[in-house]
C-alpha cells in the first residue's frame, strides 16, 4: 500500500467524509451576505474554527478542505487552523486552483486556471500542514455543452495538476462537476457525466497518476434544477452507480461526492441509498461544503457567540452524513 493510499483510505474510511470549507472569499462573502454578516477575515475565521471544533470532527470527518486565506490564519488560542483540524485527528486539505474562468474559443464554459507556479505552492501548503489538495473543473449540460474542447481541456488540466499534487506527497481529490443547472432529465446527465468522467481517466493515466493515491470527487446522477422529471433517491442511487462502475477504474479507493445544490436531506438520502445499493470495491462518501454547512450558517448568524447551538447543528448534520456513508440513515433520525 503506497503513503498516497494511505493517506486516502484514511480520510475516507469508516463512514467518515470531507468538509469541504474551501469557498474562496467571493463564494464566501455571497454565504456570509445572504445570512446578513459582514464578510471579514474574523468572521470567516471565526466560523469555520466553530465548525473545526465542532465534537463530531473526531467520529465523522476525515478531512477538511481550506482555502489560501483559511490554512494561513491563526485562532484566538494561538494555533494555526490546520492544528486544530489535525488536532481531532482529520487531515487538513487545500484547494490549490484559482478559479474557473472562460473558455477560450467556446465562452459560454469554463476551464479552471491555477497550474502556473503550482509546484511552488504546494511546498508551502505541505510545510503548513496540507496532506491533500482538490482541484474543481466545472461544465453545464445543455444541447451543445459540454463540448469536446471543455471536455478534453479541463481533463488535461486536472491531470496535469494531480501529477504535481503526487509529485508532492500529497493525495489530489480530483473534482469534475457537472453542473445540475437545466431542464436536461437524468438520463443526458448519466451520458454527459460519463464523457466527462471517462475522459479525465484517460488524461490521468497518460499522465501517470498513480490512481490508487486520488479521491474522485463527482456530481450524483440527477435531474436537471428546472427539470420537470422527478426520480427517486433509489433511481438516483442505481444510475450514479451504473456511471462509475462503467467509467472509473477499480485501483481508485473511493468516490466522495459534492452536494451540487441538493438540500442537506437529499444529499444525505441519496448518499445513504447509493451505500445500500453499493455493488462496487469504492468507498462511496461525501465531500460536503453547502450540505454540511447550510443550516449551521444560518444558526450562527442569530448569533455568532452561540457557539454550542452552531456546533450542536454542524455535529446533527456530520453525524447524519456518516451514517449515509454506511447506508445506515433513516429519515426518522433526522428529527431525534
Ligand atoms: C466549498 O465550495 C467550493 C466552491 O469553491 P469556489 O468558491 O472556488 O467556487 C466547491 O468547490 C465545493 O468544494 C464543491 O463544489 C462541493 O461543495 P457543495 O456545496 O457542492 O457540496
Amino acid at each position: 500500500m503506497s503513503e498516497l493510499n494511505k493517506i486516502a483510505i484514511q480520510i475516507l474510511s469508516s463512514g467518515k467524509g470531507i468538509l469541504a470549507a474551501d469557498e474562496s472569499n467571493g463564494t464566501m462573502t455571497k454565504r456570509l451576505e445572504a445570512v446578513s454578516v459582514k464578510s471579514s477575515p474574523e468572521n470567516r475565521l471565526a466560523f469555520r474554527e466553530t465548525l473545526f471544533s465542532s465534537e463530531s470532527m473526531k467520529d465523522c470527518i476525515g478531512g477538511v478542505i481550506l482555502y489560501d486565506e483559511t490554512i494561513n490564519q491563526i485562532t484566538s488560542s494561538g494555533k494555526s487552523i490546520p492544528e486544530v483540524i489535525a488536532k481531532t485527528g482529520a487531515i487538513p486539505g487545500i484547494k490549490v486552483d484559482t478559479g474557473a474562468k472562460e473558455l477560450a474559443n467556446s465562452t459560454e464554459e469554463k476551464i479552471t486556471e491555477g497550474l502556473d507556479g503550482l509546484r511552488e505552492r504546494l511546498k508551502k501548503y505541505y510545510a503548513l500542514g496540507a496532506r491533500f489538495t482538490k482541484w474543481r473543473g466545472v461544465y453545464s449540460i445543455s444541447d451543445k455543452f459540454p463540448s469536446k474542447l471543455a471536455i478534453h481541456s479541463n481533463a488535461h488540466a486536472l491531470a496535469r495538476y494531480s501529477t504535481l499534487v503526487q509529485e508532492c506527497n500529497m493525495v489530489p481529490i480530483v473534482e469534475p462537476e457537472v453542473l445540475m443547472d437545466g431542464s436536461h432529465t437524468a438520463d443526458i446527465c448519466f451520458s454527459k457525466t460519463s464523457d466527462v468522467i471517462k475522459k479525465c481517466f484517460e488524461e490521468l493515466i497518460l499522465h501517470k497518476v498513480d490512481l490508487s493515491g486520488i479521491i474522485l470527487k463527482p456530481n450524483m446522477i440527477l435531474s436537471g434544477s428546472q427539470s420537470k422529471e422527478k426520480i427517486s433517491s433509489e433511481e438516483i442511487s442505481l444510475k450514479t452507480l451504473k456511471c462509475l462502475k462503467n467509467s472509473v477504474p477499480s485501483e481508485v479507493p473511493g468516490i466522495a461526492f459534492l452536494s451540487g445544490g441538493q438540500s442537506e436531506i437529499e444529499a444525505t438520502e441519496n448518499l445513504n441509498s447509493i451505500n445500500k445499493n453499493n455493488n462496487t470495491n469504492f468507498i462511496m462518501t461525501y465531500s460536503y461544503g453547502r450540505a454540511l454547512q447550510q443550516s449551521a450558517l444560518k444558526i450562527w448568524s442569530n448569533n455568532i457567540k452561540d457557539i454550542d447551538a452552531t456546533q450542536n447543528t454542524f455535529n446533527h448534520r456530520a453525524k447524519m452524513c456518516t451514517l449515509a456513508a454506511q447506508g445506515k440513515w433513516s429519515s426518522e433520525l433526522e428529527n431525534k
